[in-house]
């Protein structure tokens, strides 16, 4: 039993410093799929939030089009002048760039980019990827992988060797809100869709998804989604996911993931940085949720504005995992708020981030600066117990960290 205030503190920050999370949302891939796989100082430094954050302080005469002509180390250059030499590095996006040169063991203080950069030359992807998985304390990744990506389909069909600890997602966006290009993949790949759906059509979407789910073997179905999508409509997508994406779910005793609210390309000329964010319509969650009693829903919200509502969705129904602070919300002020708010209406059934690391070398800092805001919630929220005349043990407290790690996710998919 932990007897004093003190002896609890220390063993939640023990607890929440050491236990494995398991990162349920990535964009990573294996390093035997070549160049779809990022990672080294120039990645990192050129990360689409922080190309979006060059953005807000370049000069005039730095356009889009001039930036998107130089080479890769020349736009980290010009990221790394004007976001960590001549204004503060203060965004979270820039601090995490620091927090993970500093906790790869790199002198960042001396701010000598070319002997980072030289660091990162001297590794092997084999060796590095699971040396950022240990330090992250990371027990495995899931990836994302879209079936209607050219780039991605010819890596999978060569069968090329993927580590233990990146698990397969499959993507399916285009189904949802690109649907006439969708239908043009799965016809090419020998499947009888057309763009008018019909029972036909709707069949050979659903064996197109068991079909990648038997080469995947995916830890879930994802989609993201704008702030418009509703549900139920009378609109296609209605119809696609209640005859092709949650049959197919189901019949697999698969979660469908989503992620609710991104306003795409609010500024093309930023690339992946270009989206924004719109507060979403939650009664969307609760149709699926209602509709489908046995299915499984993973849900995390883009904007601020529709967190308390989802975590109430949370409460409501148990066929719903809530998930994550994401993009926009990664970052402690929301991160603590959101963590804060959910303990208090779900307890530890949810988990509670993921990195949606693009960059390898990112889940160094996603998860150090994640553990530092829970940590201090978790501390928050087991003193107001003690102070109640709760006596938490060091294994219960583990348990519990443990939970919003990812144990919670994994008890959640496996029912
Ligand atoms: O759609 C998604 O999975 C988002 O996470 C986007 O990839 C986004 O660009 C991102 O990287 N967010 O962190
Ligand atoms: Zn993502």
């Amino acid at each position: 039993m932990l007897q004093t205030v003190d002896a609890l503190t220390a063993a939640v920050r023990k607890a929440v410093e050491k236990t494995a999370v398991t990162d349920i949302h990535t964009h990573l891939f294996p390093p035997s799929h070549g160049d779809l796989l990022l990672w080294g100082a120039d990645e990192i430094l050129t990360y689409h939030y922080l190309v979006a954050e060059l953005f807000t302080v370049a000069p005039r005469e730095l356009t889009y089009e001039k930036f998107w002509s130089l080479d890769k180390p020349a736009q980290a250059d010009l990221v790394w002048e004007h976001l960590f030499l001549k204004h503060g590095a203060l965004s979270e996006a820039a601090r995490g760039a620091i927090t993970t040169f500093n906790l790869l063991g790199l002198d960042v203080g001396r701010r000598d980019l070319a002997g980072i950069r030289k660091w990162f030359s001297e590794q092997k992807i084999e060796q590095y990827l699971p040396k950022v998985l240990e330090l992250a304390k990371i027990d495995y990744a899931v990836m994302t992988n879209n079936p209607f990506t050219a780039a991605e389909v010819a890596r999978w069909e060569r069968n090329l060797p993927c580590p233990e600890r990146l698990k397969p997602a499959l993507r399916i966006d285009p189904l949802l809100v690109d649907w006439t290009s969708a239908v043009e993949v799965m016809k090419a790949a020998g499947y009888e869709v057309q763009a008018r759906p019909t029972p036909k059509t709707f069949d050979e979407v659903r064996r197109f998804l068991l079909d990648w789910s038997k080469r995947l073997k995916p830890a879930y179905f994802a989609a993201s989604l704008g702030p418009e999508f509703t549900y139920p409509d009378d609109s296609a997508r209605t119809q696609i996911i209640d005859k092709a994406i949650m049959p197919a779910a189901m019949e697999l005793g698969l979660p469908f993931a989503m992620m609710i609210g991104v306003r795409k390309v609010v500024n093309p000329g930023l690339g992946d940085g270009g989206d924004g964010v719109g507060v979403a319509d939650v009664t969307a969650v609760m149709g699926l949720c209602q509709n489908y009693p046995r299915g499984k829903f993973l849900v995390t919200m883009l904007s601020r504005v529709n967190q308390h509502e989802l975590c109430v969705l949370g409460r409501k129904f148990g066929n719903l995992h809530v998930f994550g602070c994401w993009w926009f919300c990664n970052n402690p002020s929301i991160m603590a708020e959101i963590t804060r708010q959910r303990l208090e209406l779900l307890g530890t059934a949810f988990t509670c981030q993921h990195s949606d690391a693009r960059v390898l070398d990112q889940l160094i800092y996603k998860w150090s600066h994640t553990r530092k805001i829970v940590a201090d919630v978790l501390v928050e929220k087991y003193v107001a117990l003690f102070a109640a005349g709760w006596r938490p043990t060091e294994a219960e407290v583990t348990r519990d960290v443990r939970a919003i790690f990812g144990g919670s996710f994994a008890e959640f998919a496996a029912k």
